[in-house]
């Protein structure tokens, strides 16, 4: 059953642990085609975390270069890769499952945590529709989520993330900061000692 978490945010708990083959499968031939990279921070840092995309748009960070959603992958100048059928229609239902018909992503951006990995505090907003939802499913090991308010200032509160574990962000929740505390160590019997994140977006079109 699906449990609220705060007002239009949804927690689908182990729903993507069912088909787990098909879902790591299946972003492993993504990733055949998009090979994980790192990201670079405006002032030119690598992030720690390496992404992927795949879909119409792609979120890219390349650095003194900005950041934003592009059609192609700026260091290599290559379109996205298609989103395969299966994440397509698995992130549709899922977000019509937490009370979200409609949604149509037309960006998976792919985020790969290694041990030590992390997300500082930030909210999303290169997003055109923030109407749209954003659907979270997450792979492999365990992480500490947190997540707080509408202000960078306001209090966190946390939440153990595990394998196959959905979230979508909607709603009074759609613009809330949130981040990601350094992975830690462990294996995971599909993906070693990674974690896997897909984020499933509507980035230019409209909801
Ligand atoms: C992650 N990724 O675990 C997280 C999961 C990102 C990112 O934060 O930007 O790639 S997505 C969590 C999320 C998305 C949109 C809104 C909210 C959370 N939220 O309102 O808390 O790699
Ligand atoms: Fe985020």
């Amino acid at each position: 059953p699906a449990q609220p978490l705060a007002e239009g945010a949804v927690l689908l708990r182990g729903w993507a642990a069912r088909q787990d083959a098909a879902w790591i499968a299946t972003v492993r031939q993504v990733l055949a085609q998009q090979p994980l990279q790192a990201a670079f921070t405006a002032g030119g840092r690598p992030m720690s975390v390496r992404t992927s995309n795949c879909g119409e748009w792609g979120w890219a960070a390349a650095g003194l270069r900005g950041y934003g959603y592009t059609r192609s992958d700026p260091l290599s100048g290559r379109p996205w890769p298609a989103m395969p059928t299966f994440l397509q229609q698995q992130a549709q239902a899922l977000a019509a499952q937490a009370g979200y018909p409609g949604f149509d992503p037309d960006v998976c951006l792919i985020n790969a945590y290694a041990v030590g990995a992390r997300m500082g505090l930030h909210h999303d907003a290169d997003e055109r529709d923030k109407a749209a939802p954003i659907v979270s499913v997450s792979l492999g090991l365990p992480c500490h989520f947190v997540w707080g308010g509408l202000q960078r200032s306001d209090p966190v509160r946390s939440l153990r993330l595990e394998h196959g574990d959905v979230l979508v962000w909607g709603g009074a929740s759609r613009m809330v900061f949130h981040g990601v505390r350094p992975l830690p160590a462990g294996q995971h019997h599909l993906l070693g000692a990674e974690r896997w994140n897909l984020t499933f977006r509507m980035a230019q079109r409209p909801y």
